[in-house]
């Protein structure tokens, strides 16, 4: 059983359409805290942080930038801090918010000298830096942060980079030229929405899990809504269809618990304005549930 850390982080400074900040309350109100404890797990919410003020000028070419940086900052000490004896939960919140929760994670890493492994399950490769964006929005920056691309020089220098061989992202389905071309050349392992329609998801995450697990990784896992599939999970402002289905998802975070690896968890981009009843904050619940040791079914070590 797990001692795990809710930290609310209503992050809406990464992109321009407004609504993120109502994630974290609306996966509390679909019942987060219940399903996580009705594991058996211990659980301490410590409530919505608030972005650090910093006197930094904004930047014409980027959105919110002094916003994004003053949240970096905060995540990154939380994130540190819950990791000493928690498994913290970022509830998002958009995906800026990983330049601070996995620049925090991989600080702690350092600390107790394990090598960081992080599991990026989206749409987006969100492989840009504030040089190559396209769009301005720092939401689509987080992995060039982390692993230390250079044009970050407004942010919090980092504690300690993230290794591209240490990184796996699946579901791609939206990929800027920029990141295809830094992607290719840096040799991210990228699993793509064709690769799991051609080979299934289990052996690529199978392969990425064995690599931790032979490391003696730590492995922060970074869930941005829109690696589902738009049918079932609506509430996120860049819906790409095509995306993962409710089983691969839920396979995924099954495979996840059954690893025992994972030390760290973004729950990222729900958009709660453009939720249908709430559906798509019930899934991150449940997503996060089989991820914590939920199963659909308790199978008998004999099956047949
Ligand atoms: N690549 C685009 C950009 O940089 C989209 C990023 N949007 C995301 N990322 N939702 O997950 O703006
Ligand atoms: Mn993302
Ligand atoms: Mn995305
Ligand atoms: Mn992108």
């Amino acid at each position: 059983m797990r001692n795990i850390t809710l930290i609310g982080a209503p992050v809406d400074s990464g992109k321009r359409r407004r609504g993120c900040l109502m994630g974290p309350d609306a996966m509390r109100t679909a019942g987060l805290e219940q399903a996580i404890t009705g594991l058996g797990h211990s659980i301490t919410d410590i409530g919505n942080l608030a972005p650090a003020r910093v006197d930094i000028p904004e930047d014409d070419n980027i959105h919110a930038l002094a916003e994004t940086v003053g949240w970096t900052q905060t995540l990154m000490q939380a994130a540190q801090n819950a990791m000493t004896d928690s498994l913290p939960i970022f509830l998002g919140g958009d995906h800026a918010l990983s330049l601070g929760s996995v620049a925090g994670v991989a600080a702690h890493a350092a600390q107790v000298d394990r090598p960081l492994f992080v599991l990026w399950l989206d749409a987006h490769s969100d492989f840009h830096t504030p040089k190559t964006t396209a769009s301005g929005n720092l939401h689509g920056t987080p992995l060039g942060y982390v692993t230390g691309l250079p044009g970050f020089d407004a942010f919090p220098p980092l504690p300690a980079i993230v290794p591209m061989n240490n990184i796996c992202l699946i579901g791609l389905r939206s990929v800027d030229p920029a990141e295809q071309a830094a992607l290719v050349e840096n040799n991210i392992r990228s699993v793509d929405m064709r690769a799991i329609d051609e080979g299934g998801i289990k052996r690529p995450l199978e392969a990425f899990l064995d690599d931790v697990s032979r490391a003696n990784g730590l492995l922060h896992v970074s869930l941005d809504v829109d690696f589902l599939d738009p049918a079932i999970a609506p509430a996120v402002g860049t819906t790409v269809p095509g995306g993962a289905t409710f089983r691969e998802a839920h396979l995924v975070m099954e495979m996840l618990h059954d690893s025992g690896l994972v030390t760290s968890l973004d729950l990222v981009e729900l958009n709660p304005f453009l939720d249908d009843r709430g559906q798509t904050a019930k899934l991150m619940v449940d997503l996060t549930a089989s991820l914590l040791g939920r199963r659909v079914f308790d199978r008998p070590t004999r099956s047949y």
